[in-house]
């Protein structure tokens, strides 16, 4: 695609997620709906995948365009910005959701925020439509009915031209290092490059493994439609106590899956040039945004579940681990803007309360 055609395309999504300038409130002319990834016919699976895939060169070449010598895509553009908004921490508590903590591999632990979350997913969603004209169903992986037999999830199906493919190949040479070579992001089945934070192949290493703390249960019991039902019941109205339930969740999918999805360092760079780079890593993982998708879904259920969940929004959006640390912001509040840099203007977490309303515009399938 055209360039210029492509930087307007964009510049035209920023302009349509600002407030109107007349304040004139906008309504959505339609609602998109999403669903579950196995729901989805092998025509709309293929068309996503092919979205994801086309390749357009990133529309701000100028970040880092020395280091990647303009290889980097719109793809990348948002792997740059998950980590580059987190990298700023400016005395404000929406920064520091974006954080994730590099410690070993395989071991993720990311503060996920619920709201940051949406208006992330929104935006590359609104990106595959506006500049890859994609224009099925948005696609979310509900992993609560895979809990029991998470290695045969439906969304590691080895299609070339729909499946997202299997785990990767850890120990074929020493140098594997768990590249995925099966599905429609194999090296095999078309391009698909990923240059930020560095260029290299898509990873996955599917693993049992305990999350944070050693008495931890493994995911296959923690991801179960039980475990979100309690948390369902029992956080009514209690906004900052849901999400921090779903943290568990989230850091459970993300280190079943390993590889980039769990922030892995690739084999090939000094472990010491990968400190705080996991979430550069995490969302060159295409499963990413169906795994957000399902956790946007769930707090949309949670905010149905109950009159009062629907605006809860409680102080401290995170997990609090050090109160006095002044980036902890006690006085969070609904009107506070949330920074997206190059993706977005910042944004109130009021306007992704609704997201049958005016600038998201979509809504869940039921599960049935
Ligand atoms: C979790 O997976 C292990 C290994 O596949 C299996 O033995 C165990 O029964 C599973 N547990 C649950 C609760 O699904
Ligand atoms: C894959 O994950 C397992 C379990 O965490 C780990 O022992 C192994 O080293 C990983 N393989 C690679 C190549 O990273
Ligand atoms: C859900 O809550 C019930 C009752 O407190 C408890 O027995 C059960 O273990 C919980 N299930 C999960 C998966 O946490
Ligand atoms: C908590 O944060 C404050 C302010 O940043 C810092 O001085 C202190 O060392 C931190 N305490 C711990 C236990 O990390
Ligand atoms: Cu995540």
């Amino acid at each position: 695609m055209d360039r210029s055609i492509l930087f307007f395309c964009v510049i035209l999504a920023v302009l349509a997620v600002h407030p109107s300038a007349q304040g004139q409130p906008q309504k959505c002319s339609k609602l998109l709906i999403r669903k579950e990834w196995r729901t989805l016919t092998h025509d709309e699976k293929t068309k996503w995948v092919g979205a994801v895939k086309v390749h357009h060169p990133s529309s701000f070449g100028h970040h880092d365009n020395t280091v990647l010598g303009g290889k980097r895509s719109l793809y990348d553009d948002f792997s740059y910005s998950h980590a580059a908004v987190g990298d700023r921490v400016h005395g404000n508590a929406y920064f520091l959701p974006w954080r994730a903590f590099f410690l070993s591999p395989s071991l993720l632990q990311a503060y996920t925020d619920m709201r940051v979350d949406r208006w992330y997913t929104y935006l590359f969603d609104t990106s595959l439509r506006q500049t890859c004209g994609y224009s099925g169903p948005t696609p979310y992986w509900d992993w609560t009915r895979d809990h029991a037999n998470l290695f045969g999830a439906p969304v590691f199906e080895d299609s070339a031209e729909y499946g997202l493919g299997g785990t990767g190949d850890c120990d074929s040479s020493p140098e594997a290092d768990c590249a995925v070579t099966t599905g429609a992001f194999a090296p095999s089945a078309g391009t698909f490059e990923l240059a930020w934070p560095v260029p290299h192949p898509l990873r996955r290493n599917l693993t049992l493994l305990t999350g944070w703390f050693p008495h931890e249960r493994p995911q296959n019991r923690t991801l179960g439609p039980d475990y979100v039902r309690n948390v369902t019941e029992q956080t009514t109205g209690d906004f900052f106590r849901f999400q921090h339930a779903m943290e568990l969740l989230h850091n459970h999918v993300h280190n079943f899956v390993g590889g980039d999805l769990a922030g892995d360092c690739p084999k090939a760079i000094p472990e010491d040039d990968c400190q705080g780079m996991a979430d550069s890593f995490t969302p060159n993982e295409p499963l990413f945004w169906l795994h957000h998708a399902q956790l946007d879904r769930l707090w949309s259920e949670w905010q149905h579940h109950h009159p009062s969940n629907f605006a809860a929004f409680s102080g401290m959006p995170l997990a609090p681990h050090n109160l006095t640390d002044p980036r902890y912001d006690a006085e969070a509040h609904a009107d506070h803007q949330m920074p997206f840099d190059i993706q977005s203007v910042p944004v109130a977490p009021r306007r992704v309360f609704d997201t049958e309303s005016w600038p998201l515009c979509y809504r869940y399938t039921n599960e049935e």
